[in-house]
Order: C-alpha cells, then structure tokens, then sequence
C-alpha cells in the first residue's frame, strides 16, 4: 500500500511588510503556493492513504484567504483522488487554547473521504486501515494510554504531532516524548509532525519536514530542503519528494569587521548581495565585531536598495568586544554561533503570540529601533 505523507503546511503563516497586488501578506500566498505543490505532487504518486501531521494551519483562527483556499485545495485533491482516505490531525498551532471553542479542522471532515483528530487521542478507519492519531492535545494522555497496532487491521498507521526525544538540540527531555513508545517495527507505518526539518528515524518512521520556511529561526533549516514522504508499506522505503519553493532564503557569508575598514564593510555587504542576486529572496547579512562608531557609517543608500530588492534583506549587526584569549578561541568553535541581541529579539518576536491587529514585522522593527537607542 502506499502512503503519502506531509506535514506543518503552516497555512495562514505571516511574515515579513510585502503584500501582493491584492494586499495579501506575501508570505502568506507562499505558504499556499507550497501546499498546492505538494498536494500536485502527492496526487501525482496515487496514494491509497494521505496523512497530515499536524499544524495544516499556522493558527487556530486562520484568515480568509487562507481558509478558502486550503477548503478548495482539498476538496479538489480529493476529488482527484475519488475520496480516497485522508486522515489530518491537528498540531500545536492550530490547536485553540480551550476544547470549547472548537477546531478549525472539523470543516475538513465535510470532504469526501477525509478525517481530523484534533481533541484528543483517537483512531480513524478506512475498511481495513486504521490510523491511531495522535494530535498536538493528546501528547499527555501518552503516558496513560496503550499506543499499539491492531491486529485485525490490515494496515497500522500511528500518526502523531510532537518532538520525540533527540530530535532536535532545543528539545528539554522532560518535555520530550519517549522514543521506544512510539518507535515499533510493528506499525506498518509512523508519520511524526512538528519538526520542521525531514528526519528519518527509522525504516518505518520519519519527519517530513514542513513545506515552506515557517518557524522561528529559518536560518537553521536553511540547508534543508522541503517536501513531502512517498511509503511503501510493503517494501517499507521512505522516499523524499522536494518541492519547489517560491524564493530563496539566503543566508550571506558573515562579514568579521574587527581587521577592516568601513569601506572594506560596505563594499563587501554589496559585492556579496550582488553575487548571490538578493531579488525576492529573504536573505541575512551578518556582520560581526562592528565597531560602535561605524554603524552609522553604513552604506544607508545600498541597504535601502537591497531592502527594497528583497523579499526581506536582514542586517544582523553584532557589536565589538573587546575579549580574550580564551573567549575569541571558545566564540570560534564550529558550531558553536552566539546570537547577537538583535537576533535574539527577532527569534522571540517571530514566535510571539500576538493579537491579530499588530503588524508582527512592524512590532519587530521598532523593537530593533529601540535596541539601537542609547
Ligand atoms: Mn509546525
């Protein structure tokens, strides 16, 4: 049998001051841009069963433009695919803070063959598939519940939105679910959502990865790509699918300023976005150890060209210290990269939970602004 499987679609997800003719947030349109691709891909490779792990949508109360679309797009996947079985569950972004108000998932179950978990932990049949979700609410219940196959089915999916044990450095392991609960032979197969990076964990078990740049911090999932998970239950392969993503995220070799001169800076903040062609792309410049006295010498009249090329140019300024020995040797391990102040902020602000009247990159620039005062 074969399965497809997707995962943090992040609908609805926005970012950055562009906005389309038609005034949407450019981000936003990317995001569904992404989520098109990936259902053409998926209906491509004639699946028997379709699984969305979770945060289908980047919040419990999606816009317009974004539910719309998403409600035609599925109806149409799953027209294409004569209303063969989807089965969604929801993540944490899509997730209201009280059971009362409802999901936004429960719309989809008016689609031909397509079922959502959203509460609590549960299973979904299709004749002889079972697939025991496992939604961004019932990772709680994990520790009181029997997470197992069921013999009688003909195939076993678990299905579940979380970050399993070791997946990612940032993971606090009382936080994390425990592998080997999860982690069987014995399922058929185990679609995981959350982590945005595709990550195989097993023969029978993997991250798809999310279809867009979407979290908090891009910049780390920058090499990655994304796509969706082709599987065959019989010969038990994970097949990768990239898809093609509406711009390039950019990240500019950091430029380490201590040893030159404001010149030597400005031209190499041009000279390396002219090489890498910054039209329309979201793209980060870093500039390390900049003397406080040449931040206003920065070239004003590039950076607001490459501001206006881009898609989002991102300057990253990290002041001068003086440190040392021992502290410039520990701050040049591989791997080992500080965030400056600014970046820091950025971070929190992007995954801030903001009332929907506030302009997040608007909140982030005066934020910035404000850092820069004395
Ligand atoms: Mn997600």
């Amino acid at each position: 049998m074969k399965i497809v499987h997707l995962s943090d679609t992040h609908l609805g997800f926005r970012a950055y001051s562009r906005l389309t003719e038609r005034g949407i947030n450019q981000r936003e349109v990317d995001v569904r841009v992404a989520f098109q691709r990936a259902l053409r891909k998926a209906a491509k490779l004639q699946p028997d069963l379709v699984l969305i792990a979770g945060d289908m949508f980047h919040t419990a109360r999606p816009s317009n433009y974004s539910l719309i679309r998403a409600y035609r797009d599925l109806m149409d996947f799953q027209k294409i695919r004569e209303g063969r079985p989807l089965a969604i569950v929801a993540g944490n972004h899509e997730t209201p803070r009280t059971t009362g108000s409802g999901c936004v998932l429960s719309l989809f179950e008016n689609i031909s063959g397509t079922r959502c978990v959203y509460n609590q932990i549960d299973a979904v049949t299709f004749e002889d598939i079972h697939v025991l979700c496992v939604p961004s609410r019932g990772v709680e219940e994990l520790g009181t519940t029997l997470i197992e196959p069921r013999p009688e089915f003909k195939v076993n999916v678990l299905m579940l939105h979380g970050m399993l044990e070791g997946v990612a450095a940032f993971t606090e392991s009382s936080e994390a679910i425990s592998k080997s609960q999860i982690l069987r032979s014995d399922w058929d197969y185990i679609a995981l959502g959350d982590y945005h990076i595709h990550q195989i964990l097993a023969d029978n078990a993997c991250y798809s990865g999310s279809t867009e740049f979407t979290s908090t911090n891009i910049w780390e999932e920058r090499e990655t790509e994304k796509g969706i998970v082709e599987y065959d239950t019989e010969t038990r392969q994970i097949l990768f699918h990239p898809i093609q993503l509406a711009r390039r995220v950019i990240d500019l070799k950091p430029i380490h300023a201590a040893e030159l001169t404001l010149q030597e800076i400005n031209d190499l903040i041009a000279q390396q976005a002219e090489e890498a062609g910054v039209d329309d792309a979201i793209v980060r410049q870093r500039v390390y150890d900049l003397r406080h006295e040449m931040r206003s010498g920065l070239d004003a009249a590039v950076l607001r060209d490459l501001r206006s090329r881009a898609l989002h140019y991102q300057l990253t300024l990290q002041a001068y210290r003086a440190r040392s020995a021992a502290m410039a040797e520990a701050s040049s391990m591989p791997g080992e990269e500080r965030l400056t102040l600014e970046e820091e902020w950025r971070q929190f602000a992007q995954g801030y939970d903001l009332p929907k009247e506030f302009d997040r990159e608007q909140l982030i620039q005066q934020g910035l602004e404000y850092l820069k005062s004395p």
